[in-house]
């Protein structure tokens, strides 16, 4: 062999075990979820990150470390923002300790692809690197509008006398109605009803029956208010780390889950089914009540968030609010 032969001999070798390029690393990131093991969010979310561990091999692996028992549901985005993980799933409500326009993403009155479209996913992006050192890479839930639920009747608007399960979502609209209201992460839900600690609580249309709380629950409150946000949240120093490669598959792939949400508008009218057929009655406003009842949700809602964030809530206000 020539002296040139064996270099190139070697450098070959070389690039075979210590590869030196970006292109071939991959790096595992640990994934948690702010939402229960046994919520369809996590299903999906589990089947999410087995389509992207597939797609990125030898670019990215994905390995989810586990719901609240990993890191309880509002230490999630603290987690993040710290690098404790690298990716999380949650909604606004539960990392407020963190920055508290992050809130506000119930508030969005137009659809993520819109959002997308018109520089308002820009905006929120940029406002959650700035305050939350973390990444919005994808909306992975939408098009579920938020009710009350009740053990007890009520023939008006008005949740006086009543004790409420709320996250920050619907604080301020269910204080302005009334009622007293008790602060759990969902995983406290059922136990909450069945000790008859609290009269209701607030969920989306969609996911009471993943923890059995249909089982305790008299009454929805029509209409809804709000659209349930969750999201993908990446922390920002490892986003900034990632190569090219690595940062453009990870968006790929929550670009596609995102691009499914039609699948929430199906599973409202499913969910609303259920509801009907496990025995739970509609309380419904109608008309000029049904409108102001919406309204106030609003009202109450952007007030308290522009309280918080008397420099950010007035813009997104303007760019959530559907013209
Ligand atoms: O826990 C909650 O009621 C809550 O804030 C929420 C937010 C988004 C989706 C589902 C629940």
């Amino acid at each position: 062999m020539t002296a040139f032969a064996r270099l190139a001999a070697v450098l070959v070798v070389l690039a075979l075990v210590a590869p030196s390029g970006a292109a071939a690393q991959e790096v595992t990131l640990k994934v948690v979820s702010a939402f229960p093991e046994n919520s369809l969010y996590v299903k999906r979310l589990e089947g999410w990150i087995e389509k992207a561990n597939d797609a990125g091999k030898g670019t990215m692996r994905l390995t989810f470390i586990g719901g609240p028992k990993a890191i309880p549901t509002f230490e999630v985005g603290n987690a993040v923002r710290t690098g404790v993980v690298d990716v999380a799933m949650s909604t606004g409500a539960f990392y407020t300790n963190v920055f508290p326009e992050s809130d506000a993403l119930k508030l969005t009155q137009m659809p993520i692809t819109e959002q997308r479209r018109t520089g308002v996913y820009e905006h929120i992006n940029r406002l959650w690197n700035q305050k939350g050192n973390m990444q919005y890479l994808a909306r992975i839930v939408e098009h579920q509008p938020f009710h009350v639920y009740l053990n007890k009747k009520i023939d008006r608007p008005d949740l006086a006398g009543l004790k409420i399960r709320v996250t920050p979502v619907y604080r301020d609209f269910f204080t302005s109605l009334g009622a007293t209201v008790m602060q759990t992460a969902p995983g406290e839900v059922y136990t909450a009803l069945e000790r008859g600690v609290v009269d209701g609580y607030g969920w989306p249309i969609g996911g009471i029956f993943d923890a059995n709380w249909h089982e305790r629950t008299k009454f929805r409150v029509d209409p809804g208010f709000y659209d349930a946000e969750v999201s993908l949240l990446v922390n920002l120093d490892l986003w900034k780390r990632l190569t090219p490669a690595q940062r453009d598959h990870l968006t790929k792939q929550a670009l596609a889950w995102e691009a499914e949400n039609e699948f929430w508008k199906k599973y409202a009218q499913d969910e609303t089914a259920r509801q009907a057929q496990a025995g739970i009655q509609v309380i419904r406003f109608e008309g000029a009540q049904a409108r102001q009842y919406v309204e106030r949700a609003y009202e109450t809602g952007w007030a308290g968030i522009i309280k918080a964030s008397p420099e950010h809530g007035p813009k997104l206000r303007e760019l959530f609010t559907k013209r």
